[in-house]
């Protein structure tokens, strides 16, 4: 048998070519198992991408390439006129053709780091329910599995991990048997990984046997779903469209008819839902056009006169936030795997814990390493054909980044109750609420009980309801 031990003298030559040869500092001091998990990880490394990413962003002169013209993207709008009403009439009901017709998958990306809430765990099984304490993840299943129930056919989800919460986040479906939903039809998929890198361009280690690796962001879904074989099993399925959310958006509408039949109508190659800014400063990217073409520009990278920048009614220039939601053709995704289609690398400089030449474990107060990510929405400009489609905010983005303040879980989970109260209302049903929407008693819906506000009007005809007078979940 071959093992990975006989590929030492070749990684070492290797490394030193790279000028990476330090990583075999401590290999005196290691067993074979040890040994072992740093010859995997330096075998699965890119070494050529990695000297790229070196010379471009770390030792290239004037490394970040100067931000293009920008123009605001345009955006189908909220329906308004009676022909957008229609519109939107029409789309839903091709959308739910497809539905019908099991040519939808969810793709839910869950492989990040989740840092910022502070929670230890998979960000997906964090409890987040008003009334229930239901996890995102539990939230999601059930929702895919009313809209099976709802449109009697399959929605195979696919969700991508990373190594760090592959295992754990497996485990926890499996414990909860997978809240109802056939085990064939969720499918995990692990991302790939990039390595932190000083400023002299070096490999750092996390231990004397384990490079500091981290999640290659959410753009990693790309390569991911070509070699882990999900692609090749949403072709084998009929699947051509692929729903794409995160893991921290307690509003999410998982399968959007509507969405998906603009997407189709349209002959998009991948489309995106926006929202508009609620401020110049909210920390979310914006759909700009560049040479024609789409593209999200992160906030961090918006200079601040076009972030601030307004339109004679008083609107911000670049209002299309993106929240994140997308579709795109397996078809799509297949192409740019074929043509080798490289999405970009962003750099971050971070803080990342390592070991020095004593092999002391350092926890750096300030920054210390390089951090790369590709993230998915830079696929938009390799598209023949986009879509950005407005979604009001308070129906569909409720992300959740930390415990309190913006954008957290309180904030979430007023948004999820004042979401209640609008859907009770339009039932005719009396929800007292403050004047921010918020209702008095705590309401939450279950995706089991209805998906969206038309479903649960349908079903609050029956039920006779009048007002809610107390905490109540409709289940
Ligand atoms: C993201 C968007 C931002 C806005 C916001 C809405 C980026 C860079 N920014 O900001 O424009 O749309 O979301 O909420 O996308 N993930 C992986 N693998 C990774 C990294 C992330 O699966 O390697 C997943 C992660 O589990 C989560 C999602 O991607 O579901 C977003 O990750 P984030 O929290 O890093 O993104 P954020 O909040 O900076």
């Amino acid at each position: 048998m071959v093992s990975i031990l006989d590929s030492e003298g070749r990684l070492r030559e290797l490394c030193a070519r790279q000028g990476q040869e330090h990583v075999f500092r401590f290999w005196d001091q290691l067993d074979d198992a040890q040994r072992e998990q740093l010859l995997t990880e330096l075998d699965s490394l890119d070494f050529e991408e990695v000297s790229r990413l070196v010379a471009q962003h770390i030792k290239g002169q004037g490394a970040e390439m100067p931000l293009p013209h920008l123009e605001p993207a345009p955006f189908v709008r909220l329906p308004r006129t009676a022909e957008e009403v229609q519109e939107h009439r029409q789309a839903r009901q091709r959308g739910e053709e497809v539905i019908r017709a099991g040519q939808v998958a969810a793709f839910l990306v869950a492989g990040g780091q989740g840092t910022r809430l502070g929670y230890d765990g998979p960000k997906g099984s964090f409890p987040i329910g008003v009334l229930s304490s239901k996890t995102f993840f539990q939230l999601f299943a059930e929702q895919i599995f009313a809209t099976r129930r709802r449109y009697a056919t399959d929605v195979p989800w696919y969700i991508m991990t990373s190594r760090d919460n592959d295992e754990v986040t497996r485990r926890y479906f499996a414990t909860h048997n997978n809240f109802g939903l056939p085990a064939k039809d969720i499918i995990f998929l692990q991302q790939g990984q990039m390595p932190a890198i000083d400023q002299e361009g070096r490999l750092l280690m996390e231990s004397p046997h384990a490079l500091a690796l981290a999640p290659d962001g959410h753009g990693g879904a790309i390569r991911a779903l070509k070699r882990s074989g999900a692609l090749a099993d949403m072709a084998r399925r009929g699947v051509r469209y692929i729903s794409h959310f995160q893991v921290d958006n307690v509003l999410i509408r998982i399968i959007d008819p509507d969405f998906l039949g603009f997407h189709v109508f349209a002959g998009s190659q991948m489309s995106s839902r926006m929202v508009r800014k609620r401020s110049a400063d909210e920390r979310v990217g914006v759909f700009c056009l560049v040479d024609g073409r789409l593209r999200v520009i992160e906030y961090s990278d918006l200079p601040e006169e076009l972030a601030e920048a307004r339109r004679p009614d008083g609107e911000l220039q670049f209002n299309a936030g993106n929240i994140a939601i997308h579709i795109y053709d397996v078809a799509f995704v297949e192409q740019l795997n074929q043509r080798d289609y490289e999405l970009p690398f962003h750099r971050a400089w971070k803080k990342v814990p390592f070991v020095n030449e004593l092999s002391h474990r350092i926890r750096p107060r300030q920054p210390n390493a390089n951090k790369f990510e590709m993230f998915v929405f830079d696929a938009l400009p390799a598209a023949r054909k986009t879509l950005v489609m407005e979604v009001a905010r308070e129906d569909e983005f409720g992300p959740v980044k930390s415990l309190t303040g913006e954008d957290s879980v309180e904030t979430a989970q007023r948004d999820q109750m004042r979401l209640a109260a609008r859907w009770c209302r339009a039932a005719g049903v009396e929800a007292e609420t403050d004047p921010d929407g918020v209702p008095r008693f705590k309401i939450e819906i279950s995706p089991l009980f209805a998906t969206c506000q038309d479903e649960f009007i349908e079903k609050m005809k029956a039920a006779g309801l009048k007002a809610v007078s107390r905490d109540t979940y409709f289940e």
